[in-house]
This record gives C-alpha cells, sequence and structure tokens, in this order.
C-alpha cells in the first residue's frame, strides 16, 4: 500500500502567508505527477496572529499534534512587530529545533542560470555550496541575565554553549555530506583567534570528527575572511559547516550573493527520524513587502523539494527543481529578480512546469 505523508502546513506570519499556497500548489502537481500520497494539515498557530489572540505562539499541545507528522513545512515566524520577535522565534522556530532535535539545518547555495549576479564575472557554477548550520546550541541560547537593570551600572550577560555531542554530531554529518560530493572539500568556519576558548575547542572537534574521513579536504577560515570570501571567491566552497549564528548569517549572506535570498531554501533535519524534521524558506516574514503578493516563492517551493528528497522522493525533488531553473530562465520573475510578476504568477508557473 503506498505510504501516506502527514505534513503539517504552517504558514506563519507575513510572507509566509503568502509563499506557503504557492508551495502547496507545486507539491500538489508533483504529487499527483508521482503518485506521492501528501495529507496537509494547515496550522494557523506558530504565529504572531495566535499570540495576539492567545498570549501565546502555540498551543499547549503543540508538541503532541505535530510529532505524529512525517515532516513540517513552515513558512516564515515574526510579524507585526507589537510581537516582539524573540518572543516569536523562540515561541516557535527555535521551540520546533530543539524540542525536535532538528540538529542539522542545510541550507543550499546557488546561482542559477538566468538570475543576475551581483557578483562582476560570476556564472552559474561559480556560486553551488551547501551550508550546514548547528541548529540546536552555541550562541542561540536563553541563558544569562540582566544586573542593575535601568541604573548605569546595567550588566548584561549572554552565554553561548557547545557540547562535545552537539558539535560532533553536526561536524560528521557536515564530512559525510562532504565525502558524497565531487570536490570533498569541507571548510569549517572559525574564530578562533577572538573566541579564544569555544572556537579553538571547536577547531579541535573538527580535527578530531575529521581524521574518519580522510578523503576530505578541511580549511578552517575565520569567519571575518570567510564572509569576504563568500563574496570575492564564492568559488572556493564546497560544503561548510559553522556553528548557530555563524551559519545563520553565512546563509543569509550566501543567496545575496546570488541575487536575492528570495531563492534560499532549508532544511531543519532530524537526520535520526525520531521527531518530524521541518522545511522553511532561509528569508523571515519581510514586513515590507507582506500583503502585497509580490514575494519570491522559490525558496518556499525549493523547501518543499527538499523535504520531498528527505522523505525518499528523489524523482520528485528534481522535478521540482527542473521547473525552477525553467522558470528562472523563461519567466515569469517577481520584482527581487528584476520582474514585475506576483507570487502567484511565479507559483503557477513553476506548477505547470511539472
Ligand atoms: N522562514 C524562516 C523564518 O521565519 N526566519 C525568521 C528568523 O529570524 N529566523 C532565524 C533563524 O533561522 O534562526
Amino acid at each position: 500500500m503506498t505510504k501516506t505523508y502527514k505534513i503539517a502546513a504552517i504558514a506563519g506570519d507575513g510572507i509566509g502567508k503568502e509563499v506557503m499556497p504557492e508551495g502547496l500548489r507545486v507539491l500538489d502537481a508533483v504529487s499527483r505527477r508521482f503518485g506521492i500520497h501528501l495529507a496537509f494539515t494547515p496550522i494557523d498557530w506558530a504565529s504572531c496572529d495566535h499570540y495576539q489572540k492567545t498570549g501565546q505562539m502555540m498551543p499547549d499541545d503543540w508538541r503532541e499534534q505535530l510529532q505524529p507528522m512525517d515532516a513540517i513545512y513552515f513558512g516564515a515566524v515574526g510579524w507585526p512587530a507589537t510581537v516582539p520577535d524573540h518572543i516569536s522565534l523562540w515561541g516557535s522556530l527555535l521551540k520546533f529545533r530543539r524540542e525536535f532535535d532538528q540538529y542539522i539545518n542545510l541550507r543550499p547555495v546557488r546561482l542559477f542560470e538566468g538570475v543576475p549576479c551581483p557578483l562582476a564575472g560570476r556564472k552559474p557554477g561559480d556560486i553551488d555550496y551547501l551550508v550546514v548550520r548547528e541548529n540546536t546550541e552555541g550562541e542561540y541560547t536563553n541563558l544569562g541575565g540582566v544586573m542593575y537593570a535601568g541604573t548605569d551600572r546595567e550588566i548584561v550577560i549572554q552565554e553561548s554553549v557547545y557540547s562535545r555531542f552537539g558539535a560532533d554530531r553536526v561536524l560528521k554529518y557536515a564530512f559525510e555530506l562532504s565525502q558524497q560530493r565531487a570536490r570533498k572539500h569541507l571548510t569549517v568556519a572559525t574564530k578562533s583567534n577572538g573566541i579564544a576558548i569555544a572556537m579553538p575547542w571547536w577547531d579541535g572537534r573538527a580535527d578530531e570528527v575529521g581524521k574518519a574521513y580522510p578523503t576530505v579536504t578541511v580549511d578552517k577560515q575565520h569567519i571575518d575572511i570567510l564572509s569576504a570570501r563568500f563574496v570575492l571567491q564564492p568559488d572556493r566552497f564546497d560544503v561548510v559547516v559553522a556553528s548557530n549564528l555563524f551559519g545563520d548569517i553565512l546563509s543569509d549572506l550566501g543567496p545575496a550573493t546570488t541575487g536575492t535570498i528570495g531563492l534560499a531554501p532549508s532544511a531543519n533535519l532530524n537526520p535520526e527520524r525520531k521527531f518530524p524534521s521541518l522545511f522553511e524558506p532561509v528569508h523571515g516574514s519581510a514586513p515590507d513587502i507582506a500583503g502585497r503578493n509580490i514575494a519570491n516563492p522559490v525558496a518556499m517551493i525549493w523547501s518543499g523539494a527538499l523535504m520531498l528528497q528527505f522523505l525518499g522522493h528523489t524523482d520528485a525533488h528534481d522535478a521540482i527543481l527542473r521547473a525552477i531553473e525553467r522558470t528562472l530562465i523563461e519567466g515569469p520573475r517577481t520584482p527581487d529578480l528584476g520582474g514585475t510578476a506576483t507570487t502567484t504568477d511565479m507559483g503557477r508557473a513553476i506548477a505547470e512546469l511539472i
């Protein structure tokens, strides 16, 4: 009997609500073509609207509702500004990542044909790498506090946390991924000259874990020069592994060099499949363009392709990628790509090519 995949569809906030229908449109087209059974459960919580109605981002039984799902398809979180960003993020996305142990955040960066590159002289093929971001610890913690609040002696402490368990598993994942690729090259993002305890330790874990992968070449780069090389020499990169904050920044910078972050997808993975994994665009809720139906739906659609690939349907993933590639060459294009098309126009065009 054909398996039916249970997918939670959480649009969230801002442009999440506009790109989600296009992601679902393409998933519907591809599932019909490949005979894949997807059963979507639309969810309106994990949103600031829900917070404004109830005082919390998610219901108390969110875990029970999502645990039976095979995957979570997520739009964006954060907006309107009456809900502070740290409340919306910690009340939804960061909860999913931690409590469902989605410790890998895989973020492909690729320059497509037909998309003007802001870096002079770069062509498709020159920018094609994967950012592997540690997704459950590092600089993203809520450990710390404020002393002498409101006085001129005010002190704020925010701890970063790195565990051997956490570092080793993301490094192992990145080495294995690098080993499967043609170039077999791994860049380890560090800042061991400045962050003088945690980052030399992180580099040491990379050395230790890397012993099992002798075919992978490794270079460690300080985050500052690494960021400059994303712009100046993007062809140096194949797989880049980074702690949570460094990975977050690099995976916005990388797509910006490919023309628009509106193209960038991501997969928040629990590789052991003990918990559902979550697939979402890299971009956020984009209040500046929300409500105008002009957001680029490609990141959402490509994230859906990553979801199908993770569920074992590489053929369906490839079909979506081909449809995206053709649309980026032939149009229609949203304004971030220099066009005048709507989110819906672009989503429809990609779905029609499936
Ligand atoms: N679709 C992703 C989203 O809503 N991102 C909001 C955001 O600020 N994310 C931060 C993060 O990925 O850690």
